[in-house]
């Protein structure tokens, strides 16, 4: 009877709890404070061969221009209820652009890059400089600066886009304005002038000698990338240190004014895995996606396995164990928030199995 009268007098005091618009802390803990991450983002796979078909139909039925801005398709996490988030803080897309096509110009808080898997033939003119987009290149359109897309060539092209909207969003930061339209600048430059300035490492024009939160240089292009893996593998071979771990080469893209990320909000790398080599098997706090650029093998994450093919795009959701087997040699582009989280001092990691020598 005590017990009912408690009951009543419980349910009383939450009712008035809801009414006065409070919650307690001891119902919601376990969800609040779980022991360890449990994100609601899945490990998901979308296959190149799947999107590359279904991006010629929008370039097809849908065109490009100002209202819409770009013909991107989204990757939308299955476990984040329909919104069009790859990850809770990464937005990963596939932009598609057709002959003599133009996306226009504006510019948005939100931190941008181009990834190229395949192609040529689009210039991205980005504070008025034309940047030139070809397979392997990484390309930058850091928060607010103007950006719009012109293609020049003579063959279709898509790449992958990577923002940080969701996080952009989550913050209430999001500030956007479009730009004047038919005034871009549609020349095809191969050299953009910010390469012409910042692509000399180790060599900073006395111009610009503070530190820029953006990297001032836009391109990254793939000759450098790929020299670069070779030659932490060619080290190996030697007996010499470099590799990122055995048979794995690895480089992280960076400001080259601050020698920190390239973007403050999105880390950019690419990774080299010799035929027949695995990666340890690593848990990161932070969400990541990664995209095969060249080669095939498998990726396993929080125990779901993976086939991979060229182009194909992987989501690693917070804390999820990952580990890659390459077939061929295998060539990856990824990129997270594991900077934020470096930033608010919220980073861990953990390996639970140690590559093999
Ligand atoms: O190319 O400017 O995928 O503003 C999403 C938002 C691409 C872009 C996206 C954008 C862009
Ligand atoms: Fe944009």
């Amino acid at each position: 009877m005590t017990n009912v009268i408690h009951d009543a007098a419980l349910q009383r005091l939450y009712d008035d709890f809801a009414a006065a618009n409070l919650k307690p802390l001891w119902t919601e803990i376990g969800n609040l404070m779980p022991e360890f991450p449990e994100p609601e983002a899945q490990p998901c796979h979308w296959a190149w061969a799947d999107l590359l078909p279904l991006a010629r139909r929008a370039g097809d039925l849908v065109p490009v221009g100002r209202g819409g801005e770009r013909r991107a398709i989204a990757l939308a996490n299955p476990g984040l209820a329909g919104r069009p988030f790859a990850t809770p803080t990464l937005w990963a897309a596939i932009q598609y652009l057709g002959i003599g096509e133009v996306a226009p110009a504006h510019r948005h808080s939100q931190g941008a890059f181009r990834f190229v898997v395949q192609g040529d033939g689009v210039w991205t003119v980005v504070n008025g400089d034309p940047v030139r987009m070809r397979a392997g290149d990484l390309l930058l359109t850091p928060s607010m600066f103007w950006h719009g897309h012109h293609h020049a060539g003579d063959r279709a092209m898509a790449w992958l886009d990577g923002l940080d909207i969701p996080l952009v969003q989550k913050l209430d930061a999001a500030f956007f304005q479009y730009g004047d339209d038919g005034t871009e600048d549609r020349s095809t430059p191969d050299r953009s002038r910010s390469e012409r300035l910042w692509a000399h490492p180790g060599r900073r024009p006395l111009s610009a000698l503070g530190d820029s939160p953006n990297s001032p240089l836009l391109a990254y292009r793939w000759a450098e990338t790929d020299a670069s893996l070779a030659a932490q593998l060619e080290l190996e071979d030697e007996g010499e240190p470099g590799v990122f771990e055995p048979g794995h080469a690895a480089i992280r893209f960076t400001n080259p004014t601050t020698g920190g990320d390239a973007l403050p909000t999105l880390r950019t790398e690419m990774h080299r895995l010799r035929p027949g080599a695995s990666t340890s098997t690593r848990r990161t706090a932070g969400s990541a996606v990664w995209q095969v650029f060249r080669g095939s093998g498998t990726a396993q994450v929080d125990g779901r396995r993976f086939r991979l093919a060229e182009g194909d795009l992987i989501t690693v959701p917070s804390w999820a164990p990952l580990r890659f087997d390459a077939e061929t040699q295998l060539d990856l582009f990824t990129f997270n928030d594991h900077r934020i989280f470096e930033v608010l001092s919220l980073d861990r990691q953990e390996i639970t199995e140690a590559a093999r020598r």
